[in-house]
Order: structure tokens, then C-alpha cells, then sequence
């Protein structure tokens, strides 16, 4: 489809296109125009939004000037690419970003000067774009920075949805969801690309080995140039929108019959009209395997147009492209390069396996079952006809080795049963094979890519983790413990038969838009002090802060800086939620999903415990509370019942506590609605102490611990996902550590039934919760009962036996509180020990041990 002929520009001066000038007058100049021109308005009577929207425009002239330098540098040095397939990517908003990485903060500022605005107060106008659920579509947000700072060959790739992630309200205390219109106003940093559509089937038979889908769409490309920082390098984040192949049916239209006319219209539009809300659940629906299939064929489509314009050679593809996919979302990749190399290309079946599983990379982010995505074969073989005949032969083939080493294994152990063989720490056959059960088909039905429903007998089901494992070059965890522990449970046979595989990667963040953006005050004295700017590009450098920790001069702007970001939020507060609250309180902050594992109830129980020893105490001992502004922000998705109970526990204690004359300032519990990017740009940088209080063994990593860590602001936490390394950096003793290890969450579980070990505060507050001294008990019977009453549940997330330690730990944050000067100690050495959490870092780590891709820097020109 893609559009070939050319213009005759031989002879024009194409080489002397003026580019933008980037000195205060010319963007002013430019700015103007633009809302002339572009916007259309009057820029004698211009409002705040038009101001905005051309602006924008001028920053995405210079942004698109830089993008065209990189892509043709790069298209002329042929390098190794890297291609991030992810079905999200939480951006936020761009405008700030943009024009600090492009290093024209001096000259903007000046030129939006003297229109009489401020950057931040024009950013305010920008919508996010919200293309994500949460830490793992923020976390390729942060890659595309660190990609482009880096200077690595890399573009992202994934879905212009048309709505992003659903906007959260209250009503009355209740999560309340409304559509995401992000794209009303128009969208200047993309480039829409009408000429790269690539055409997706669906349905359809497989005839004489060839698919004949019934049904297809178009993937039409719009670009996003996405800028480093420090470098004159510009990436792209490619996204694709679904377009039908018959914009209408003119016969049905004629005929008056008008639903039948644009049907063809809506079914495609759907593809890419919405996000799916539900963060690590169960989808389930053929809707989202659509979305799967074609934002991945799209991608890979794409770059083998592109391979192919330079190369002829398929073998040479694994040296110039390399996918990483992004969870189990964009996975059926796997089938989808198998498919276009054989169907498209003509090669044989071992030469594109061989192909294939040198040129994809698999990422794990999580062991929570529900987010392993598992399709039935019956939707797989109606959607996707052509790619389940792939799948089935790739299962064959893996069943057939693995059989034949379970066997060799039995049999190079002869005296030892299945049962003795199966408790041995290496072996491939599944602790839980019940006696007598056949070792080789325990294993089969347990590790086979196509597998049983264990919930619905005759129900076969496409395990896509496990063909992500088995069809690509490597695979990873997001935290040390993480890696871990997928090794010896979930991926346990692929491991063992292909350890050479399994690899750690340690999340990291963007230190750009986490430290240097949101928090300027931070920035100028971290600047100041070590006495360059470099640690925003190298953030070990960072570390240089240490020997200054205990400097009281700093410590005291440090204190200065925190205050002026909590009056900031305070306002946001007020502002958005009504509640005064006090700034020289302690702000403690979880924002994260809402979550059972994440344990936002936890938290809560703490402060209705809080609240009741306040109520008791005499107006004497009152006075010896640390006052606290608890916030909580976070997205329930729609069907998590629990989750919604949650936050409706936040909105329900503060209403009582908010109130209560008797408690005063002594405490104060806000949720923040809509929890999003730009408001964690305001909430991080104004926070003292965070919780990342998860179960031990359920956070694949957790990001938003690193960039409070920047920030400088204490964690309390679990020994779970990338909290763990964070207490190395800083030293453990500087965390505050609470709760079970993961290893002993297992046996915890198990043993639950005859768990009597209740704290007597925990009695109170589920008494106070079940008495409705917080209102409606009976609808917080449930999330009650679940914690609480073995008979109807069973704690699964531990919180009954975290609950006493997890107190003893706030004890220990309020004693640290009194000590302001040590509390500020701690707060510079979090900083200073948070280099590691770089996504330079990790981004270097992927580069070199998984994509084997080389930075290849624009030269100034
Ligand atoms: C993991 F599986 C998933 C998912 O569907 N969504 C999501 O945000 C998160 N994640 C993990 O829960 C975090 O622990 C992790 O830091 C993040 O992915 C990025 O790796």
C-alpha cells in the first residue's frame, strides 16, 4: 500500500530549507504565526489555550527538524534497531519535556515571558496522554526517554487509542469513571503518516496453507517524535490507528438501511478506539486479542518493509532488528513473525524458527495469574485461523522435548519415584503431580503452550507467557527478587531446560521528567552543590551528595525545598478536594493501583488505628503525636469489586476524620481523584515518607519507589520487588522494613486456616469498621470478611499477619520525624543513592546483554 512515486525536486533547494531559529525573538515570532496560521486565531485576543496550542506547534517544528536529521543519519549508518512492542504507553504530557530536552528552557521561557505566561502555567492546558494503565505503560513512557538520551536505534511501537485511560471522579465518596476525550483539542505532537497503512486480517480458513481473512482492516501510522535530552538525537514512538479498507457501503446507504452502511466502519474504528482499564486482570475478550494482533502485525510489517529496502537476506535480520515484548500483550508476535517469514517471505519452517527466536525478547512484569495471558483456542482458531495452526506446531514440537526429557531424567534416576523425583529442586516434573499420575503428562499439561482450563474441563487455552518464553532469545524479570523467583515457580521447566535464558533487569525511571522537571527547587540545589548539571544525564554522579548529607546549611534548603512543594500540593488539595490541610505536618503518600496486593487496606487500617489512639488519648498525651496528611490516589478497575470497597474505605475515614474537631490537624486522609502522571509530578516531589507495603513476593518491581526515592522522601515498605535493591543503595537500616520475606509467604498462606495470632488493635479497628463508626458497615462486611474471617476467606495478602510490625514500623517513622535534622540526613542520602534507579541504567543493561543494539549519536551539525 505504501505510496512509492516520487516528486521532481531534483533541481529545488531542498538542502537550504530554513530551519527554525531557536533565539526568543524567532520562537515569539513563530509562536504568533502559528496561532495565526495554524490555530486560526486572533493573536490580538488570544486565550490561554490558543497560546498553548501554538506553541506547542512551534516546539513541534523543532522537534520534527531533529527527528528528520535522525532518521536519515540513522537509514545512512544501517544500524541495529531496537523495537519496543507494548500495548501502552503512559506519556502524560509533553510541552515541558519537550522543550527542556530540547535544551530551550532559557529561550522559551523568555519568548512565553513576554506573552505573559509562565511554561508551567501553558502546560496546565495540555492533556495527558494517558495510552496506559499504570508502572508498566509508565515504565516504556520512561524507556522512550532514556532510548533517545542514550542515543540508541530504537522506536517504540503500539495503539493511538482514541481514548486513553478512563477519567476517575467521586460521587459521594464512590470511584465514579468517565471517557478520556484526550484528542479533542487537536494533537501537535504527533505526525499522522496517511501513506504507511498496513493491512490486518482477521477470521477467515486457511486454504491449501494459505489464510484468506473474511475481515481486515488498515493500520495507519501516526508518528511521535520523542526527544533525548543532552543530544541531538529524536526517536519515534509509532502508533497505529485502525482504519476500514471501505470508508461505506454507498448500496445499503442508498437504500436508506444506514447502520448497515458504516458497519464496516465501526467494527474497524473499534480496534483502536479504547484502552482496555484493567491493570494485570483478565481480559478475556476477543476485542483486545484484536487490538494485540494488529498493533504487532502493523509493527512487524513495518520494519520488514524497511529491512527489506536495504537488505535481502532474512538471516541478516536478527543483526538489524531486535522486539522486545512488553509483557504477554504483544506476545502473539511470536506466531505473527513466524507467519509473515513463511506465508510472505517463502522461507522454511527451522529457518524462520531460527529467525524468530533470535530477533524477539520477552519481558515479564508480573507473577499475579491473572495477568499471564491465557486464550481459548476456539477464539484464537476463529480470529486468528493462520496463527493457531503456528501455535499448534510450535506446541507439538516443545511437548515432544520436553517428554523426552522428563524421560531422560526418570531414567537417569531410576530408583526414584515420580513422587521422590518430583521434590527434587531441579526437576522438570511438577511438585504437585498427584501420586500415580503419569510424571510426563503432569508435566505436559502443566508447562505445554497449550494447555486445559483447570476451571473449565474441555476448555483448551493458548498459553501466551509460555510461547513468549519458548519463541524468543531471552527472558526477564523487572527487580532482582522478581527474576528470581520466576525461575523456581512460574517459568520453573523453561528454566531449567533453558537457563542460559533468564536474565534480570532491574527497573529504572526517567530522571529527566521524575527529579529535574517536576521538582525544579531539588534540581538547582542538587546542581548547586555538586556544582554541575551533569547528573541529570548520569545520575550516578549523584552520589556525590553523600559526603554533604550531614552539612546543616543543606539540610535546611533541603527542608526549604520540601516545604515549598508541600504548599504546592496543599493548594492542589484544597483546590480539587476541598480539604485543608496542615504543611507542617508529615505527608505521607500511596499512590499507586488500587490493588489487594498492593494492600491500600492495609494502609488504612493504620490510620483508623491511628485515629482511635488519638480518640483515646487525654488532650496531654494528644500532644505527642507526629500530625500526618495521609493522600491516596489510584485507578480501581471497573469489575475489581474490592478495589472499589478500597477506595470508598479512603473517602469514608476521612470524611469522619476530617470532621472530627477532637483530632484537629493531628491528622488528615485525602484520596485525590484521577490519579495521573501530571499529578504525580505534583504528589512525589511534595512527599516525605511513601508506602510500597505490597506482600513480599507480588510487586514485580514497582517504579514509583524510585522516583519518590529521588525525590527524597523515606519509604516504608516490604522486602518485595525493587524495594529490596533500594535498601542496599541506601542501606536497610535507613528503610523502613516491615512484614514477612517472600519465602515464607507460601507456608504463611497454608497455614492461614488456624491463624489466632490476631493483634488486639487489629480487633478494634475491624470492630470499629463492622460497628459503622466509618458509616455503612455493611458494605464494608466483605473486605472485612476477607481479611478477616478464615471461615470465609483466607487473608491470602497477609495483612492480619503483617498488621503488628507493619505499627511497629510507623512507630519507628514517628520517633525519625521528631529528629528533623536526621529525617533530613536520610531524605539527602535517598537521593544521593538513587543513580541505580536511572532508566539510562537499565536501558544500558537491555543494550548491552539482551538487544546487542549500539548508541549511534546525531553529530551536531
Ligand atoms: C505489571 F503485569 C503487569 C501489568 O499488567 N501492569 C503493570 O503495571 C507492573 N505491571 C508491575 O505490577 C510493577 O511491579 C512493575 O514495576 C511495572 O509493571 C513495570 O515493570
Amino acid at each position: 500500500d505504501v505510496e512509492r512515486s516520487q516528486a521532481k525536486t531534483d533541481s529545488l533547494p531542498v538542502e537550504h530549507l530554513p530551519h527554525p531559529k531557536n533565539d526568543p525573538d524567532s520562537i515569539e515570532q513563530d509562536v504568533l504565526s502559528k496561532v495565526s496560521y495554524t490555530i486560526g486565531a486572533d493573536p490580538k485576543a488570544l486565550t490561554t489555550k490558543q497560546t498553548y496550542r501554538g506553541l506547542a506547534w512551534t516546539v513541534r517544528e523543532r522537534l520534527i527538524d531533529s527527528f528528520n536529521k535522525t532518521q536519515e543519519y540513522w537509514k545512512s549508518k544501517d544500524p541495529k534497531f531496537v523495537y519496543y512492542l507494548s500495548a501502552e504507553f503512559l506519556m502524560g504530557r509533553s510541552l515541558t519535556n519537550a522543550v527542556y530536552n530540547l535544551g530551550l528552557e532559557g529561550e522559551y521561557g523568555e519568548a512565553i515571558r513576554k506573552l505573559g505566561y509562565s511554561l508551567e502555567d501553558l502546560q496546565d492546558q495540555e492533556q495527558n496522554a494517558s495510552l496506559g494503565n499504570g508502572g508498566l505503560g509508565r515504565l516504556a513512557a520512561c524507556f522512550m526517554d532514556s532510548i533517545a538520551t542514550t542515543d540508541l536505534p530504537g522506536w517504540g511501537y503500539g495503539i493511538r487509542y482514541k481514548y486513553g485511560m478512563f477519567k476517575q471522579g467521586l460521587d459521594k465518596g464512590f470511584q465514579s469513571m468517565a471517557p478520556d476525550i484526550w484528542l479533542s483539542a487537536g494533537n501537535p505532537w504527533e505526525v499522522y503518516r496517511p501513506e504507511l497503512a498496513y493491512r490486518i486480517g482477521f477470521y477467515g480458513e486457511v486454504k491449501d496453507g494459505k489464510w484468506i481473512p473474511a475481515e481486515s482492516v488498515n493500520a495507519v501510522a501516526y508518528d511521535n517524535p520523542i526527544p533525548g535530552f543532552g543530544t541531538n538525537n529524536v526517536t519515534n514512538l509509532r502508533l497505529f490507528e485502525s482504519q476500514p479498507v471501505n470508508e461505506f457501503n454507498l448500496d445499503f446507504f442508498n437504500e436508506g438501511n444506514f447502520d448497515e452502511a458504516t458497519q464496516e466502519k465501526r467494527r474497524a474504528e473499534d480496534i483502536s478506539a479504547v484502552l482496555y482499564p484493567n491493570d494485570a486482570t483478565d481480559y478475556g475478550r476477543e476485542l483486545r486479542l484484536k487490538q494485540q494482533v494488529f498493533f504487532v502485525s502493523a509493527a512487524i510489517q513495518d520494519v520488514i518493509a524497511r529491512f527489506k529496502e536495504q537488505h535481502s537476506d532474512f538471516n541478516e535480520l536478527p543483526n538489524k532488528a531486535v522486539f522486545t515484548m512488553n509483557d504477554t500483550h504483544p506476545t502473539i508476535a511470536v506466531a505473527e513473525l513466524m507467519r509473515l517469514l513463511i506465508d510472505q517471505e517463502g522461507l522454511d519452517w527451522d529457518n524462520a524458527w531460527a529467525i524468530t527466536t533470535k530477533t524477539l525478547a520477552f519481558t515479564n512484569h508480573t507473577v499475579m495469574p491473572e495477568a499471564l495471558e491465557k486464550w481459548p483456542v476456539k477464539v484464537m482458531t476463529k480470529l486468528l485461523p493462520r496463527h493457531m495452526e503456528i501455535i499448534s506446531k510450535i506446541d507439538s514440537i516443545w511437548k515432544g522435548s520436553l517428554a523426552d526429557r522428563v524421560k531422560a531424567q526418570i531414567e537417569a534416576e531410576p530408583k526414584a519415584e515420580a513422587k521422590a523425583a518430583a521434590s527434587e529442586e531441579s526437576s522438570l516434573v511438577p511438585e504437585d503431580t498427584e501420586a500415580g499420575e503419569d510424571p510426563v503428562d503432569a508435566a505436559l499439561a502443566k508447562y505445554g503452550i497449550i494447555c486445559e482450563n483447570p476451571w473449565e474441563k474441555g476448555v483448551k487455552l493458548v498459553n501466551m507467557a509460555f510461547m513468549a518464553v519458548i519463541g524468543s532469545k531471552s527472558t526477564n524479570g523487572v527487580a532482582a527478587i522478581h527474576s528470581d523467583i520466576i525461575k523456581h515457580t512460574i517459568f520453573k521447566d523453561f528454566y531449567e531446560i533453558y537457563p542460559e535464558k533468564f536474565q534480570n533487569k532491574t527497573n529504572g525511571v526517567t530522571p529527566r521528567r521524575w527529579l529535574a522537571y517536576c521538582n525544579p527547587g531539588l534540581r538547582e540545589l542538587i546542581t548547586k552543590t555538586l556544582g554541575s548539571n551533569e547528573w541529570i544525564k548520569h545520575l550516578e554522579k549523584l552520589s556525590g551528595l553523600k559526603q554533604h548529607a550531614e552539612d546543616k546549611e543543606l539540610q535546611a534548603q533541603w527542608r526549604a525545598v520540601k516545604q515549598e512543594n508541600k504548599q504546592r500540593l496543599a493548594k492542589y488539595i484544597k483546590a480539587n478536594v476541598g480539604v485543608d490541610v496542615p504543611t507542617n505536618a508529615m505527608f505521607d503518600v500511596q499512590i499507586k493501583r488500587i490493588h489487594e496486593y498492593k494492600r491500600q487496606h492495609l494502609n488504612m487500617f493504620s490510620i483508623i488505628n491511628r485515629y482511635l489512639e488519638i480518640k483515646a488519648a487525654s488532650p496531654e498525651e494528644r500532644k505527642k503525636f507526629v500530625p500526618r496528611v495521609c493522600v491516596f490516589g489510584g485507578k480501581a478497575a471497573s469489575a475489581y469489586y474490592m478495589a472499589k470497597k478500597m477506595i470508598r474505605l479512603v473517602t469514608a475515614v476521612g470524611e469522619v476524620v476530617n470532621n472530627d474537631q477532637e483530632v484537629g490537624d493531628l491528622l488528615k486522609v485525602v484520596f485525590l481523584p484521577d490519579y495521573n502522571v501530571s499529578l504525580a509530578e505534583v504528589i512525589i516531589p511534595a512527599a516525605e515518607l511513601s508506602h510500597h507495603i505490597s506482600t513480599a513476593g507480588t510487586e514485580g518491581s514497582g517504579t514509583s519507589n524510585m522516583k519518590f526515592q529521588m525525590n527524597g522522601c523515606l519509604i516504608l515498605g516490604t522486602m518485595d520487588g525493587a524495594n529490596v535493591e533500594i535498601a542496599q543503595e541506601i542501606g536497610k537500616e535507613n528503610m523502613f522494613v516491615f512484614g514477612v520475606d517472600a519465602e515464607d509467604v507460601p507456608r504463611l498462606r497454608e497455614e492461614r486456616k488456624d491463624f489466632k495470632d490476631y493483634d488486639p488493635r487489629w480487633v478494634k479497628v475491624m470492630d470499629s469498621l463492622l460497628a459503622g463508626q466509618f458509616g455503612d458497615a455493611e458494605y464494608f462486611q466483605d473486605l472485612v470478611d476477607n481479611v478477616n474471617d478464615m471461615t470465609k476467606s483466607n487473608d491470602w495478602f497477609l495483612l492480619a499477619n503483617d498488621f503488628a510490625d507493619y505499627l511497629r514500623a510507623q512507630k519507628d517513622v514517628d520517633e525519625l520525624y521528631k529528629d528533623q535534622d536526621e529525617w533530613t540526613r536520610r531524605s539527602i542520602l535517598y537521593t544521593a543513592s538513587s543513580g541505580f534507579f536511572s532508566s539510562d541504567r537499565c536501558i544500558d543493561d537491555y543494550a548491552r546483554e539482551i538487544w546487542e543494539v549500539e548508541p549511534v549519536a546525531v553529530p551536531s551539525s
